[in-house]
């Protein structure tokens, strides 16, 4: 599919903002918890996820941005009227910059699935992580104004805090190609161990109603997968088009899931990873299925993973036992997220997926070479080159987080987000 004119599938990635750091926030997170206290470096983390879009670019598709929200946020402290004499992990949830990982801002129903023909999106509530709760204020403020035009695209407020919802990284969408009606599928937790299950059902069946969709279906995640360190389902799960990658243990009833999605969108093929060829543990360890399965104008599908996946020894013999065969995904191309890996967020992690015509969008979150150069040089200016959680509070840190994010405001002519 062209890249010019017309309903395509953009990716819009979360630029890695100035305060991106290891606090160890997010229980049921592996890498977080483990990488807790270790040193961040947020300008190698920026730099990196701008590869990761130029790469994608360079195959043919539509890439847009995020910027990165106000941190510390010092509104969010004052109304839990926390500082660091009170609660450290309060005052590291302010400054996060885990508004990075947008396949968490919203769930997104392309226009061709909705009942009034226009993209519907709902920003994430995020409400099971004190660090992530106070993200949607701001991601909203940017919907609004990225997809501003009325005509084209219904941005909602987000899911009533009783109910958890993580946006798009507990949500998948089959069709027979992007600018097609789909099936939109959402996967929700009822228990994980020791772990919370982040997506309600009820969030999901509320998203789905808003939407207006014509058809959705509603399935189980795994217990023993988020007890294993899956806390989204986009970490044992990818789909795209009309193919379902998968790890053997993604869902509570695998069979009956598969079943539903062929009934309900004829002709998915579904791609599953054995448990005895490559565990839960090492799916969840590598990032197999946190990966972005594309497929570029030359209409060859290809597996965006981390290089994380292509280390690690099980997995890289799947995969090559997978580019052998005559299976509907044709590419692996490995990439360096390192620094957002360490966190817990793969390159699917990083992206925002948007069906719709990319001339309805407001041009300033839309990436060309250009424009990566210039976001380059800002983060290469102002960025810090690295963090310590014990500099965390700090009001000189602080006021470079500001600055460095005024900067990019600025050269991008979005100060209306400041
Ligand atoms: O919510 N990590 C994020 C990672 C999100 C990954 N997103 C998807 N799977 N779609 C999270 O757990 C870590 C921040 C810290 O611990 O400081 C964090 O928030």
């Amino acid at each position: 599919m062209s890249r010019q004119g017309g309903v395509v599938e953009i990716n819009f990635d979360g630029l890695v903002g100035p305060s991106h750091n290891y606090a160890g926030l997010s229980l049921g997170n592996l890498a977080a918890t483990k990488n807790a206290g270790e040193t961040s470096f947020p300008r190698a983390a920026a730099l990196q996820g701008i590869a990761k879009m130029r790469g994608n670019m360079e195959t043919g598709l539509a890439q847009g941005f995020f910027l990165p929200l106000p941190r510390p946020n010092t509104g969010w402290l004052e109304a839990l009227a926390a500082d660091a004499s009170t609660d450290a992990a309060l005052v590291a949830g302010a400054w996060s910059a885990s508004s990075m990982w947008t396949a968490n801002a919203a769930t997104v129903s392309p226009a061709g699935d909705t009942a009034d023909g226009k993209c519907h999106l709902t920003v994430a509530n995020l409400v099971t992580m004190p660090h992530r709760s106070h993200e949607w204020p701001d991601t909203l403020a940017q919907l609004q104004v990225a997809f501003g035009n009325k005509d084209h695209f219904v941005v909602h407020g987000p899911v009533p805090p009783c109910f958890g919802d993580e946006g798009a990284a507990n949500h998948m969408r089959f069709a027979p190609s992007h600018a097609e009606p789909g099936l939109e599928v959402f996967v929700y937790g009822r228990s994980g161990g020791p772990f919370p299950a982040r997506q309600h059902e009820q969030a999901s069946r509320i998203v789905a109603r808003s939407h207006g969709l014509e058809r959705a279906l509603f399935v189980e995640q795994n217990p023993e997968a988020i007890a294993a360190g899956a806390f989204h389902n986009d970490v044992v799960a990818v789909a795209n088009e009309a193919v379902l990658f998968t790890h053997e243990l993604a869902f509570a009833d695998p069979a009956a899931t598969y079943d539903a999605i062929r009934q309900a969108c004829p002709g998915v093929q579904v791609v599953e990873v054995p448990a005895s060829a490559v565990s839960l543990a090492d799916a969840v360890k590598s990032y197999l299925f946190n990966a972005q399965l594309i497929t570029p104008p030359s209409g060859e599908m290809t597996l965006v993973i981390p290089t994380e996946s292509w280390e690690t020894p099980p997995v890289r013999s799947w995969l090559e036992g997978m580019l052998a065969s005559n299976g509907p995904i044709r590419h692996v191309k490995p990439v360096d997220v390192r620094q957002s890996m360490a966190n817990g967020g793969g390159p699917a992690c990083l992206r925002l997926r948007v069906v719709a015509d990319p001339a309805t969008i407001d041009p300033r979150f839309m990436l060309d070479d250009a424009k990566a150069s210039l976001i380059e040089g800002v983060v290469g200016q102002y960025w810090p080159e690295q963090i310590d959680p014990a500099d965390i509070g700090e009001e000189s840190l602080a006021a470079s987080i500001r600055l460095a994010r005024g900067k990019l405001l600025e050269t991008l002519e979005l100060e209306a987000l400041a």
